[in-house]
């Protein structure tokens, strides 16, 4: 991807959208995530938010958001979002609202995108709903305990599959693709995020903010208790999780994908497996080559069947 605003970080903004002393875990990747969309996004947006971990950033009567926030149940966000975008739209018409931007953003975690919510957000797509949704995607739901998701990836341990006689691999099926979900409404923006690529993530936010109509971002957000690491590992996992091209960062502009980033050299995955709780299974007290196997399969398979075309830039500097 060509930058054309986001070149050092440097050209970040340096308004902070997000003060301090929010109640989130340390080191939470979803949080980083918010923080960074935030500030590639710009003031005047309004939050919807539905039923997760970031509830928490709005405890009435305190938040430390500087935008606006509504809180809406699981399934409802994307609904919610039109109520607002209808609402701000008749104010400016009637010349209540200044000229300034007036952004709507669904916020939530991968259960409510992929799983509860995501019948009202094919509805709020196929209406065109213009709307940014960001989707920090910790592969579980963290909030309730880390229980399995659609988006939790094969041979995670989670609260729900947990290490058992009966399921010794933890999640047995492999985690559903929300960007082919929504790319295949064919919105005008479809893009994948890691907070360890900071650029990247600002200028995909740039880009999008062309387009009216249904903008989707999906960001890793690794989980320090969920994923069972310290929290200082967040940011690394997040890298790792792109070097091994577990999380291709990618976009699809009116359905037509590219990646915005390739490595030149992919590491092997279990660099990105071991350092993790979830997976420790994998690793002792027997390490199970059959599983590990699979898991770089499908890596593989996938960037064997992304190679032609798909504007690689084998290398780019994101
Ligand atoms: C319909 C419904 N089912 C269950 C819940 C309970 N609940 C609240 S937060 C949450 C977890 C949400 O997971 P996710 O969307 O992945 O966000 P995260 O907690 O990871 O931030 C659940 C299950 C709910 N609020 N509504
Ligand atoms: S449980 Fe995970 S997603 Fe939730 S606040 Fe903590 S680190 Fe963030």
């Amino acid at each position: 991807m060509k930058r054309e605003r986001y070149k050092s970080l440097r050209t970040l903004p340096r308004e902070e959208p997000l003060g301090p002393g929010g109640p989130l875990c340390a080191g939470c990747g979803g949080l980083l995530a918010l923080r960074l969309f935030h500030k590639a996004l710009g003031g005047n947006a309004v939050f919807v938010n539905a039923a997760g971990c970031c509830t928490l950033l709005a405890t009435y009567p305190f938040t430390p958001l500087r935008s606006s926030w509504i809180y809406t149940a699981m399934a409802s966000a994307p609904a919610g979002a039109q109520g607002v975008r209808d609402a701000l739209d008749i104010l400016a018409e009637k010349g209540k609202l200044g000229a300034g931007d007036r952004k709507v953003v669904v916020l939530t975690g991968d259960g409510a995108a992929q799983d509860i919510g995501l019948q009202s957000t094919m509805a709020a797509i196929h209406r065109g709903l213009d709307f940014y949704y960001l989707c920090y995607d910790n592969e579980a739901y963290g909030n309730t305990g880390f229980q399995t998701s659609a988006s939790t990836p094969y041979g995670s341990r989670t609260a729900t599959c947990p290490i058992a006689p009966l399921s010794p691999r933890g999640n047995p099926a492999p985690r559903r693709d929300l960007f082919e979900i929504w790319r295949a409404q064919k919105p005008p923006y479809v893009a994948t995020l890691s907070a360890a690529y900071p650029l990247d993530l600002a200028e995909k936010v740039f880009r999008a903010s062309k387009f009216a109509g249904p903008k989707l971002f999906i960001a890793l957000a690794p989980c320090p208790p969920g994923w069972d690491v310290d929290s200082e590992w967040a940011v690394e996992l997040a890298r790792l999780a792109v070097e091994t091209g577990i999380w291709p960062l990618k976009e699809a502009v009116h359905g037509e994908v590219s990646h915005t980033f390739v490595p030149r050299r992919f590491k092997p995955v279990e660099q990105y497996l071991s350092l993790q709780g979830r997976f420790r299974h994998l690793f002792e007290p027997k390490r199970d080559d059959a599983a590990i196997a699979l898991i770089q399969g499908a890596v593989d398979e996938y960037w064997k069947a992304a190679r032609p075309g798909g504007g690689r830039a084998p290398g780019e500097t994101p």
